[in-house]
Formats: structure tokens, C-alpha cells, sequence
């Protein structure tokens, strides 16, 4: 089956107001007058912009989501910010288990599967994150640390419907490197053969690649078997940029 592309724009801890605006407006415009296009595309500002980011894109193709959620439906969680909150405000998905999530607030497989589990149970689509550091890729650790991360990550009850699996190599976020085409293609092979089992429906699941992806590699990149798409940072904060990516599927 034909998996069709998601281009995710992760705008990390980045922007305010006036800037979310604009840059979501401008992309649902685009989005709205490009007409039929062979990607979804997807935005992920912070938890203050949401609301007013979901009021201004409501009704356009361009889809609203969250970098994190709480995986209590309520309740003494000072500072969290539960499943339905978000899609209160609109969301459709949630990037869960990103690694700045998993290094500045030390969260766990087990964490990211029980909120990957609230959140599909909130009916929200989990992007669950995984990826090796460059210590462990040099060590000949990766596929392991990544196989380990998709069994600890991955909630019962997993479909194509409601996740979609994010592959990021640590030592290419932010950082202006990027896995070749071969290392990518490789493991996203690798992760392809471990959603068995994990998934309901393992080769209708997305497996999006992410790590320093921007408009001159992005075509490269999201031509590689098994890569069902693209989460972006610093690339999806430039319209023109994260327009770029996107049409180059
Ligand atoms: C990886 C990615 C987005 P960047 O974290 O999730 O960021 O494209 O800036 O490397």
C-alpha cells in the first residue's frame, strides 16, 4: 500500500504570536491553493500558539500539532498539558519521545509509550521519536539502541492510523549533518522489520526521517525507500523553506 508523505514542521521552543501566525498562515495558504499534493503537511508550534495557531489554519488542509503531552487525562500534574487540551485546540497529532524531551526532561521509553497510549486514546496520531547518538551509531550500537527504543516507545493497541514513527539521529539534529542516503535507507529498513509485531498493520505505518533536513536535501532524502516523510526544525520555521521540503516529495 501506498504510504502517503507527511511533512511535519517541528517548531521546537521557537516563535511568537505574530511569528506562528504569519508562518502558519502563510504554509495553510499555500497549502489550500496548491490544490491536490502528494504530501500532508503538519505543524507543530508551541503549547501557547496552538489555540490561536488552530483558530487561524481551521478549515485548511494544513493539520495542527503539539511537541509533548501529559499521559493523565487530568489532575496535580503542575506545568502539563493533557491529550485532550490539545485537540481542544485543534490537534490531530503529537510528536511524543522527541531526544531534547528524552535528554532535558530524562523521559523514558515507558513514559513516551504511556503517552503515546493517552494520546491515541484521546484519538490524537503519535509521532513517536527514536534515534542513536553518535557514540552509539560509532560503537555499532544503532539499529539495537533504535529496535529497543520502537519496543519500549511503541503502546499497545499501535496502528498505521494512529502513529507514526520518527527516525532522528542524534548527532544530525540541529547540527547541519545529515545521514547519507544509504545509512537512511538502512535503518529505516531495519525499523520497517521491527514494527512487526508492534504495529498492527507494520508496512501501512509512516516512518519519517528528521535531523537537519532543509530544501537541498530534502528530495534526496524523501526518496529513499521506506521514508515516508519529513519532521523538520529549524528548516520548518522559514515558509519558504518548509514550502521547499514539502514540494520536493
Ligand atoms: C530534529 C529536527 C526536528 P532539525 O530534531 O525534529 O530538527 O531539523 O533542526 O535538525
Amino acid at each position: 500500500a501506498a504510504r502517503r508523505k507527511l511533512i511535519a514542521g517541528n517548531w521546537k521552543m521557537n516563535g511568537l504570536k505574530a511569528d506562528g501566525l504569519d508562518l502558519a498562515s502563510d504554509l495553510a495558504g499555500r497549502l489550500t491553493g496548491a490544490g491536490t499534493v502528494a504530501f500532508d503537511m503538519l505543524v507543530c508550534p508551541p503549547f501557547p500558539l496552538l489555540f490561536p495557531v488552530g483558530d487561524a489554519i481551521s478549515g485548511s488542509p494544513l493539520a495542527l500539532g503539539a511537541q509533548d503531552c501529559h499521559a493523565k487525562t487530568s489532575g496535580a500534574h503542575t506545568g502539563d498539558v493533557s491529550p485532550a487540551m490539545l485537540t481542544d485546540a485543534g490537534c490531530r497529532y503529537v510528536i511524543l519521545g522527541h531526544s531534547e524531551r528524552r535528554a532535558d526532561h530524562a523521559e523514558s521509553d515507558a513514559q513516551v509509550a504511556a503517552k503515546a497510549a493517552a494520546a491515541h486514546k484521546a484519538g490524537l496520531i503519535a509521532i513517536i521519536c527514536v534515534g542513536e547518538t553518535e557514540a552509539q551509531r560509532d560503537a555499532g550500537q544503532a539499529n539495537a539502541v533504535v529496535a529497543s527504543q520502537l519496543k519500549g516507545s511503541i503502546p499497545e493497541g499501535a496502528t498505521a492510523a494512529n502513529t507514526v514513527i520518527a527516525y532522528e539521529p542524534v548527532w544530525a539534529i540541529g547540527t547541519g549533518k545529515t545521514a547519507t542516503p544509504d545509512d537512511v535507507k538502512a535503518m529505516h529498513a531495519h525499523i520497517r522489520a521491527e514494527l512487526a509485531g508492534k504495529t498492527a498493520d507494520p508496512e501501512a505505518v509512516r516512518v519519517l526521517y528528521g535531523g537537519s533536513v532543509k530544501p537541498g536535501n530534502a528530495a534526496e532524502l524523501m526518496a529513499v525507500e521506506n521514508v515516508d516523510g519529513a519532521l523538520v526544525g529549524g528548516a520548518a520555521l522559514k515558509a519558504d523553506d518548509f514550502w521547499a521540503i514539502a514540494t520536493s516529495c
